[in-house]
C-alpha cells in the first residue's frame, strides 16, 4: 500500500479529551473518529488491526471446537420478557420502537437469542453438546463511555455460548473456552490473567474475568508474581482430553480483582504478591439452567426424559482489544504493534521522494515485499524526513526500511526495530528475508 492513495488521517496536537495515551494514540495515527459519545468509526488502520485481532480470536475459538454463525444486532424485547431479563437490564439497553410500534432493542449480549435459536432447533440430546459463537457489534447504553475503544457504548464482542447436556460436559466446555482465550491473549503478545470474577447481570455462580495488566486500568488487581513467568503457547493442547489440569495450574495460582481480594485473608505472602491495575479483556460465565429453564431449551434424554441444558457464555473483547495492546506496548513516540495484530508489518521510508536512488530503491523494496508476500506501508509521500520518521514511530509497524540518499546510492537501506529502535544497515535481500 502506498501513503499517498491510503487514507490516515493523523493528528499533530494530542487531543484534550483522551486521558490515556491508547486513547490519545488511536485518535493521532488517525485509526478512529468518534461519531457520538462512545461510538466511532473505524478508519482504514484502526479497521485493519480490527480484523487482524477478530481473525485470531476466530482461529483460536475454531480450534477449540466452536461453530461461527452470525446473529443480529436488533433484536425482539419478547425473548428478553421470557428470560426475565428485560426489566432487570434498566437503562443500559437502547430500546427501539418499529414503525409497527413493536418493541425491540439493540442487543446488549445474547444468550436470549441464541437460546431460541437452539431450543427451537435442537430436541435430541444427540445434538446437544455445541459451542456457537459470532463476532458482532454490541451496545450498551453505559452511563460513564470513555477511554475511546476500552469502554465504548457501540463495541465489538465475540460471544459463544455452550449447550451441555450436564455439569461435566458444560464444565469441559468451560475449560475449553479458559484455554483459548489464554491462547488467544498470548498469540497478541499479551498476559491475560484469568481471575475468579462476580458474575453481574449475565449471571451463574462460576466466572472467570481474563485480565491485562496496565496502569491505566479500572479496575485494582492482585496477583501471585508466579503468573506473570506462565506461558500457554508452549503447552501442546488436546481439546477433546480433559482440560482441568491446564485449568487448575492457572488457577491454583492467586489471582482476584479488588471485590474479590481479601487483605486480611490473603493466602499468598506480601513479597510474592503483585498489585497492579488490569484491564478486562473477556469474560467467561457458567450458570447452568439460568435461562434454558424459563425459556424453555429442552432436549428428550436417551430415556425419554427431558432435560434442561446446562449453559454457559463467553466473551472477549474485540474493540477493547485494540486499546488494552496499545496500553501494553507503546513509548513516547507511538504505538508499538505486535507482528501478529500490526497494520502492516513493515513500513518503508523513502527519504527524498524525488531523488532517482531513492525513488528506485524504495520501488525495489516494494516489488520484493509485494512478491514476498509480506504486508506493507510505503511513505511516497513529498514530506520531509523528519516528518515521515516521526508519523511511521507513531503508527507504530513493528519493522521499518529506511530509504536515506546516501545509502541508496550503495542499494543499502536500513532496517529499523520499531520497538528497540536498533537500526541496521544492510543491502535489500536481507531485510526482506529477516521479515520472511
Ligand atoms: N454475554 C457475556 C459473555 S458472552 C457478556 O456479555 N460478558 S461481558 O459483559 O463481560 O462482556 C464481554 C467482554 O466485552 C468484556 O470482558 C469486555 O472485554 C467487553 N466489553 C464489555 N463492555 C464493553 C464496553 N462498554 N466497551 C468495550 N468493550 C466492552
Amino acid at each position: 500500500m502506498r501513503l499517498t492513495q491510503y487514507f490516515i488521517p493523523t493528528l499533530k496536537e494530542t487531543p484534550s479529551e483522551a486521558q490515556i495515551a491508547s486513547h490519545q494514540l488511536m485518535l493521532r495515527a488517525g485509526m478512529i473518529k468518534q461519531s457520538a459519545a462512545g461510538i466511532y468509526s473505524w478508519l482504514p488502520l484502526g479497521f485493519r488491526v480490527l480484523k487482524k485481532i477478530e481473525q485470531i480470536v476466530r482461529e483460536e475459538q475454531d480450534t477449540a471446537g466452536a461453530v461461527e454463525m452470525l446473529m443480529p444486532t436488533i433484536q425482539s424485547a419478547d425473548i428478553w420478557r421470557e428470560s426475565g431479563r428485560y426489566d432487570a437490564y434498566g437503562k443500559e439497553m437502547l430500546r427501539i420502537k418499529d414503525r409497527h410500534d413493536r418493541e425491540m432493542l439493540f442487543g446488549p449480549t445474547n444468550e436470549e437469542l441464541i437460546t431460541e435459536i437452539f431450543r427451537d432447533a435442537v430436541k435430541s440430546y444427540k445434538d446437544a453438546g455445541k459451542i456457537l459463537y459470532h463476532i458482532q457489534w454490541k451496545f450498551r447504553d453505559e452511563v460513564r463511555p470513555r477511554f475511546g475503544v476500552m469502554r465504548g457504548r457501540e463495541f465489538l464482542m465475540k460471544d459463544s455460548y455452550s449447550f451441555d447436556l450436564d455439569y461435566k460436559s458444560a464444565r469441559h466446555s468451560y475449560n475449553k473456552m479458559f484455554v483459548s482465550y489464554l491462547r488467544t491473549y498470548a498469540r497478541m503478545g499479551l498476559k491475560a490473567i484469568p481471575m475468579r470474577a462476580a458474575t453481574g447481570p449475565i449471571g451463574g455462580d462460576l466466572s472467570h474475568e481474563f485480565i491485562i495488566l496496565a496502569e491505566t486500568g479500572e479496575s485494582e488487581v492482585f496477583l501471585d508474581k508466579a503468573l506473570l513467568e506462565k506461558d500457554v503457547l508452549t503447552e501442546g493442547i488436546n481439546y477433546n482430553s480433559d482440560l482441568d489440569k491446564i485449568v487448575e495450574r492457572w488457577t491454583s495460582l492467586y489471582a482476584a480483582t479488588d471485590e474479590k481480594h481479601d487483605p486480611a485473608n490473603c493466602p499468598i505472602p506480601a513479597d510474592q504478591l503483585v498489585k497492579s491495575r488490569g484491564i478486562e479483556v473477556g469474560h467467561i460465565f457458567y450458570f447452568g439452567t439460568k435461562y434454558s429453564l424459563p425459556m424453555k431449551a429442552v432436549v428428550d434424554g436417551p430415556n425419554g426424559k427431558p432435560i434442561v441444558l446446562e449453559m454457559g457464555s463467553y466473551g472477549i473483547g474485540v474493540s477493547r482489544l485494540l486499546g488494552a495492546i496499545i496500553e501494553a506496548s507503546h513509548d513516547k513516540d507511538g504505538i508499538i504493534w505486535p507482528d501478529s495484530v500490526a497494520p502492516f508489518r513493515v513500513g518503508i521510508l523513502n527519504l527524498k521522494q524525488g531523488d532517482a536512488d531513492c525513488d528506485r530503491v524504495a520501488a525495489d523494496v516494494e516489488s520484493k515485499l509485494r512478491a514476498a508476500k509480506i504486508e506493507y506501508l510505503y511513505d511516497d509521500r513529498d514530506e520531509r524526513a523528519g516528518a515521515k520518521l516521526a508519523d511511521m514511530d507513531l503508527i507504530g509497524l513493528p519493522w521499518q526500511i529506511i530509504v536515506g540518499p546516501r545509502n541508496a546510492k550503495t542499494g543499502l537501506i536500513e532496517f529499523k526495530s520499531r520497538k528497540t529502535g536498533q537500526r541496521e544497515e544492510m543491502p535489500v535481500e536481507k531485510a526482506i528475508d529477516r521479515l520472511g
